[in-house]
């Protein structure tokens, strides 16, 4: 069992959100210290990335003394794919990877996509749970491009930047509008804000 006072834990075995997260927390002043940790989890196959993410943090209960969060993500092609992979992502990206995505698509033009990021965190102090979700909107790119990010970016044109993928932007611009940055202004804000 791990402990200790003034520490976050981020339970995820995927560095690069951890770095992504990491960049945000650098850029704060917070009065903790963030540490990556490597736990088996359970996810579930819910309907909404809520849900698996809920079931997520509870399936670590009684295995870290503290305060920890995960963070769980799904890319959705709402048009014309109707919301698919979502809660699919990462199978489908083991699986069929972005170019199986592209495959399903005929008119990239019409294309909606979103990815949506859910923060939920064990606050210790408080001994409750709490979730934080962000969202960020775009199109399907046709072509595969950029090599910064991680899984769906090079396929993704975010509507505020539409000329360039998730993975042709540094981190801190990909944190500046992603669904994680989202989710995490919102994380920062209960931080800051929280009485205990
Ligand atoms: P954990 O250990 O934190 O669970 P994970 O890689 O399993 O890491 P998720 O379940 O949250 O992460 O992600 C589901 C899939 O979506 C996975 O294949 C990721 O590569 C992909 N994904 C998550 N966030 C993304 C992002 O910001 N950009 C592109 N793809 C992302």
């Amino acid at each position: 069992m791990t402990s200790d006072q003034n520490i976050i834990y981020f339970v995820t075995g995927n560095l690069h959100k951890f770095n992504e997260v990491l960049d945000l927390f650098n850029k704060e002043k917070i009065n903790f210290l963030l540490k990556q940790i490597n736990i088996e989890t359970i996810e579930i196959q819910a309907d909404s990335i809520r849900e698996v993410a809920s079931f997520k943090l509870n399936s670590i209960k009684g295995q870290i003394k503290g305060t920890y969060f995960i963070e769980d993500a799904g890319f959705f092609v709402d048009n014309p794919l109707n919301g698919f992979p979502g809660v699919y992502s990462s199978y489908v990206m083991k699986t069929i990877r972005n170019k199986g995505i592209q495959r399903l698509i005929d008119d990239f033009t019409k294309t909606q996509a979103h990815f949506t990021s859910v923060i939920a965190l064990y606050f210790q102090p408080l001994n409750k749970n709490f979730f934080f979700e962000g969202n960020v909107y775009g199109k399907v790119s046709k072509t595969i491009r950029g090599s910064g990010g991680f899984g769906f970016d090079p396929i993704f044109l975010p509507n505020i930047k539409p000329n360039k993928t998730f993975a042709e932007l540094t981190t801190t611009e990909k944190n500046r509008i992603s669904h994680r940055g989202q989710a995490w202004k919102k994380f920062l804000t209960f931080l800051k804000e929280i009485k205990y």
